[in-house]
């Protein structure tokens, strides 16, 4: 939705995503930016255009082992997609993403480059399965809560892998033992049953958005089809919630969008 005039949210979906730590919006995405975007998508996914990440980076149930494994030039993650092409950019920084972003936060709102920024793709073989987690976990500011947007470029159900959340976990006290060393949901954990037994499939059609609170869980499985499932994400934070000094999230330059709507 390119049009100079912003859409914003309504009542009913600011109390959802406050509720649920997500929100869908059906068909946010033009068609002509979800086709330019897919188009690109496919053209770096061809030519391994870098920095990517390899699905045997991630070391995830189903990954290869290894880049040097069968499959192990299997992408996970086409980086950097602001710097990739105007496209993804000029979306990441629309007005009506901005004004619905500004709504969630109460506040004027910073694309942070440094995490998500990337077109997720999930290719028919060799694609892992994602466990509980929330995105938080590795990110360091002084809250956490930021905001990840999800376009879904194609069509996303259960039998491609798309996102499952707990709705509602954004909110949600988790005891050392409910996680594991790397801060899954142990799903075999009886603290957790309560949790898991509520996740709920995100299913998106072409051109859809899915925002969520980087403190919700979410989960996703293999792709189990024969086409490739693409997306593009973006992550957001409030102006005054600042990453901090010497971390990961640091590292990025970030994008003002104080003056955008
Ligand atoms: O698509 C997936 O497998 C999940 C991706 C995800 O949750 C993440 O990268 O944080």
């Amino acid at each position: 939705m390119n049009s100079k005039r912003a859409r914003s949210l309504n009542a009913d979906e600011l109390a959802g995503f406050n509720r649920d730590g997500f929100l869908v919006l059906r068909g946010l995405l033009s068609e002509d930016t979800r086709i330019a975007m897919r188009a690109v998508a496919e053209r770096d996914l061809a030519a391994l255009v870098e920095p990517l990440e390899f699905e045997a980076d991630t070391q995830y149930p189903g990954a290869p082992a290894s880049r040097q494994a069968p499959g192990g030039r299997t992408v996970r993650r086409l980086l950097q997609a602001c710097d990739r092409d105007a496209v993804f950019r000029n979306q990441a920084t629309a007005p009506t993403v901005v004004a619905c972003l500004e709504q969630m936060f109460m506040q004027p709102v910073v694309l942070v480059q440094a995490h998500h920024n990337c077109v997720m793709t999930k290719a028919p073989a060799f694609s892992s399965v994602t466990g509980w987690h929330r995105d938080i976990r590795y990110w360091s500011y002084q809250r956490p809560e930021l905001i990840s947007l999800w376009f879904a470029l194609g069509e996303e159900r259960v039998e491609n892998g798309c996102l499952n959340v707990l709705p509602g976990s954004h909110r949600v006290e988790c005891a050392a033992q409910q996680l594991d060393a790397a801060q899954f949901l142990r799903p075999e954990h009886p603290d957790n049953a309560a949790l898991l037994v509520q996740q709920y499939a995100v299913t998106l059609a072409p051109g859809d958005a899915l925002f969520f609170h980087s403190q919700l869980f979410h989960a996703a499985g293999r792709n189990q089809t024969t086409e490739t499932k693409l997306s593009a994400v973006f992550t957001y934070r409030a102006q005054d919630n600042l990453a901090l000094a010497a971390t990961r999230s640091a590292t990025h330059p970030e994008i003002d969008l104080s003056t955008t709507v």
